[in-house]
């Protein structure tokens, strides 16, 4: 619920709130799975150390990116879900392919995040190559899943 403001002091930007009583939905890709391994190892070893029950994080895997809206939609559906987390990789070729997935997925988990009633954490990556992908699935630029499980835990029972 949302409080009064009273002064900008008493906003703690980097509070993440405790997890243990949250229960997360994620859906990770298959396709670039040595990527999509490490943001969902990131994702969960991040839920769990913020308090988040092993028996409360709920995997499932889809083939393709695209499928994440599918996936996600579904997860959406199940009441015991405080948040959804989707995970993929996206890298980018020499067809247009990878901006039409990039798009659709885009545009598919802002809308859901429009119309369901817990939010869905964009935990997509899209890069041109795959050592940025790497880079930013527990290389030198950190995890994207780990930043994903912090957004899902701020906005689980927002
Ligand atoms: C077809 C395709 C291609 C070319 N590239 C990727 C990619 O880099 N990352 C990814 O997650 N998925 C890719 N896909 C598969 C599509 O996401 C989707 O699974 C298929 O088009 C079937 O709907």
């Amino acid at each position: 619920m949302a409080t009064a403001l009273h002064h900008l002091s008493d906003y703690d930007f980097d509070k993440v709130p405790d997890a243990s009583n949250m229960c997360f939905g994620i859906v990770v890709s298959e396709w670039n799975d040595e990527i999509t391994g490490a943001l969902l190892s990131g994702a969960v070893k991040t839920l769990e150390l913020h308090g988040a029950l092993q028996e409360n994080i709920h995997v499932k895997t889809v083939p393709g990116s695209f499928e994440l809206i599918y996936g996600a939609q579904q997860m959406c559906k199940n009441d015991g879900f405080d948040a959804v987390i989707i995970l993929g990789s996206v890298i980018r070729g020499e067809t247009p392919h990878f901006d039409y997935i990039c798009q659709g997925v885009t545009y598919g988990i802002a809308h859901l995040n429009a119309v369901q009633n817990i939010p869905v954490i964009y935990g997509l990556l899209t890069t041109d190559t795959l050592q940025q992908a790497k880079d930013r699935s527990g290389g030198k630029l950190g995890n994207k899943g780990d930043e994903c499980a912090i957004d899902a835990i701020k906005m689980a029972k927002f």
